[in-house]
């Protein structure tokens, strides 16, 4: 794999400015922030008041422990345009979660909103190892959803030459790679291996492609899939962060050099953790629940939200910025079965260290008889993994789960293409248990 390291003097200089630097600037924003999303939020004047803190209580980073958690019930309490903060004429975008689970959650974005995404879009390609001129293959989906127009959006801003394939249409994606021979791909990690399937079934060999970097996120992946790609690819894999609540992608990535976590852009996005339960603040290095203040949004000012996602802050390192650990998952889908705390994360890392499986999986769950039950639904690598060796592999991923994570499952292994594919972020569990 290609060394893609940045130029030092290529990067933001707030990339690499004193810690003391960064945080004289996140007080300075987040003082502007918690005061407009107080002034011009009818839901945040309302929060503040009944927590009874002010924005002139906000004197030290640390204060913003004393201010109220948002979470994505107040979004849909305040559905559609409710959480805006300037009138909706100055609002340039809109986008808004696909609400298949219940009302969508809408998000705004002023002109200069789009260009500070643009901007830290750029920063996290660049980390990535992207350069103005290069080629990038967007396979995320464009419409509603942040990912393809976000990653579009600082794209253009930082010139490359953007192929917007958005998902979908698997042959053409790979038609598209080979004819044009993008050097990035952005994608989420279970659609490149839909993509990656593609690849043999059309007899073409992935590492020969001119790709060199795939940009992964929207979803929690481990790095054992990180290490299956970059090897099936012969490229970097690296994690993209975001959400659309905060922005959309490029809240936080990866550099390429270092791949140990993702540095958070704190110069726009102020992140804290809290253990979930009493929601008290908990030191860097501790894992819990991360909680992000926007330090310079004008549309959508979002103050301690709640993203439910599970990690840790930790040091900078390749950048001055805090890094956070890839994401374990997400609280909401956590599986607590018999007593056990499972999250898919552990299945995958279970089933890639397996023989004769191949990467794509599901969970099922369902409760025959007042127990709950977790069945593992996995395919088998190549056709020609004999009906011994299938049987075999099921047995050792059933075991390994039950070494590793500590819960018994049952382990189902398919034909090659027996589990749905991805086409965006993939349905790791399904919940078959009866509605109480
Ligand atoms: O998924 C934004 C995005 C698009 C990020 C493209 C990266 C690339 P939402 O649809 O609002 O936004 O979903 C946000 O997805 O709270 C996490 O649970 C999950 N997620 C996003 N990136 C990662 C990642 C976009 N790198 C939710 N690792 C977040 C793990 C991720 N989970």
């Amino acid at each position: 794999m290609k060394d893609l390291t940045p130029a030092r003097d290529s990067l933001d200089p707030i990339e690499i400015a004193s810690i003391d630097e960064i945080r004289a600037l996140q007080l300075e924003r987040l003082k502007w922030s918690v005061a407009h999303a107080y002034e011009n939020v009818p839901h945040y004047k309302a929060s503040f008041d009944a927590a009874g803190v002010h924005p002139d209580d906000l004197k030290d980073l640390s204060d913003l422990a004393k201010f109220p958690f948002t979470v994505k019930q107040d979004l849909r309490n305040n559905y559609p345009f409710g959480m805006f903060a300037v009138p909706r004429e100055n609002v340039a975008r809109i986008h808004a979660s696909s609400g298949t689970t219940g009302q969508p959650t809408v998000v705004g974005y002023t002109e200069h909103d789009l260009n500070v995404w643009a901007q830290v879009v750029a920063r996290s390609l660049r980390a990535s190892g992207m350069r103005k001129g290069d080629l990038l293959h967007n396979a995320y989906g464009y419409g509603l959803f942040t990912g393809g127009l976000g990653i579009h959006l600082g794209a253009d801003f930082m010139g490359l030459t953007t192929i917007p394939i958005s998902g979908g249409m698997t042959p053409r994606q790979v038609r598209l790679i080979t004819d044009f021979k993008p050097k990035g791909m952005t994608v989420t990690p279970s659609y490149a291996l839909s993509v990656l399937d593609e690849f043999a079934e059309q007899g073409l060999d992935p590492r020969e492609s001119s790709l060199e970097v795939g940009i992964f996120g929207a979803e929690p992946w481990t790095n054992a899939m990180r290490q299956e790609i970059e090897q099936a690819f012969d490229m970097h894999a690296v994690d993209i962060y975001g959400l659309s609540e905060v922005m959309g992608p490029g809240v936080a990535n990866e550099c390429v050099e270092t791949k140990d976590g993702l540095h958070i852009w704190e110069d726009h996005f102020y992140p804290e953790i809290i253990d979930p339960v009493p929601g008290e603040v908990v030191p860097d290095g501790e894992p819990g629940e991360l909680v992000f203040t926007s330090l310079t949004k004008e549309a959508f000012p979002i103050i301690r939200y709640r993203t439910r996602d599970l990690t840790r802050l930790l040091a900078g390192t390749a950048r001055s910025m805090r890094r956070m650990e890839k994401v374990t998952g997400r609280s909401d889908d956590m599986i607590i079965l018999r007593g056990v705390n499972v999250f898919p994360t552990q299945i995958e890392e279970c089933l890639m260290a397996t023989a004769d499986l191949a990467p794509h999986f599901q969970i099922e769950l369902s409760r025959p008889d007042r127990m709950d039950q977790m069945r593992v639904l996995c395919e088998v690598a190549q056709t020609s993994v004999g009906a011994d060796a299938r049987a075999a592999a099921a047995r050792a991923l059933a075991d390994r789960v039950k070494q590793v994570v500590g819960v018994s499952v049952k382990v189902e292994v398919a034909d090659v293409g027996g589990v749905a594919r991805s086409q965006g972020k993939a349905v790791r569990i399904v919940d078959n248990r009866p509605k109480s």
